[in-house]
């Protein structure tokens, strides 16, 4: 019996990932263009993913465990279980306006267009806070839309904040604070529970060791 864990493929987790299981003592090869790879001196296989499709395959029970995002899980809506925040790829989703927009609070986003790759947790922010917008959907470059015309506000990822200051935007609002997290599958065996007990059980330590 082995357990599945589904990790970004390439991209800012990736690197982080391996080393978060290595630190834990796996032994992993991960060459390049792999979709798998199998632990030697641990019950685990590891598969190679885009970030977006890990809550799906999770949830789907393809892959038993997952690395992704918060951020990914929330506007998934995935029936996934969260076990454990990682510590890593930290950053914000924000929303930022042009800075030379005066801004005094989060009702002036009433009826305005934002741009956005993250409609669902968008929505329920606005919701939340009683406000309608229209919410344009974008899956990249979502830093440009003001500065097009396309959007008067928008909604993305924040860490430096140097992307937004390059495009003479200002943050004005954290809708949410986000870090990488382990997932799991809902209802996992108690096989398989006991082994994803064990690897919790490894990476508090690493995550202890760092405090
Ligand atoms: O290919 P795949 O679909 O797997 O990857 P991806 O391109 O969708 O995701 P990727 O690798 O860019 O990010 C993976 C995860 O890293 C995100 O889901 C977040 O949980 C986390 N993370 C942490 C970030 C950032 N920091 C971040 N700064 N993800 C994206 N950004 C982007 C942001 O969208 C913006 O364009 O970086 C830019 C802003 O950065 P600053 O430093 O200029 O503020
Ligand atoms: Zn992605």
């Amino acid at each position: 019996m082995k357990l599945r864990i589904a990790i970004q493929k390439s991209g800012r987790l990736h690197d982080d990932s391996i080393k978060l299981l290595k630190e834990c003592g796996i032994d992993i090869n991960n060459g390049v263009n792999k979709l798998k790879t199998e632990a030697s001196n641990f019950p685990l296989e590891v598969f190679f993913l885009r970030d977006d499709d890990i809550p799906q395959y999770v949830e789907d029970g393809v892959a038993d465990l997952g690395i992704v995002g918060e951020n990914v899980v929330l506007e998934k809506n995935r029936p996934v279980r969260t076990v454990e925040k990682l510590g890593f790829g930290k950053c914000r989703l924000s929303l930022a306006v042009s800075k030379s927009v005066e801004y005094n609070g989060v009702k002036d986003m009433d009826k305005l267009r934002i741009a956005t790759s993250y409609p669902v947790i968008l929505e329920k922010f606005l919701k939340e806070h009683g406000l309608t917008a229209d919410i344009h959907e974008i899956s990249g470059s979502v830093e440009i839309a003001p500065g097009i015309g396309l959007a008067d506000a928008i909604c993305d990822l924040v860490s430096s904040g140097s992307t937004l200051f390059m495009n003479g935007l200002k943050e004005v609002e954290v809708i949410l604070k986000s870090e990488a997290v382990l997932i799991s599958n809902s209802s996992l065996t108690t096989e398989q529970e006991a082994i994803l007990r064990k690897l919790q059980f490894r990476i508090q330590a690493v995550k202890k060791a760092k405090n």
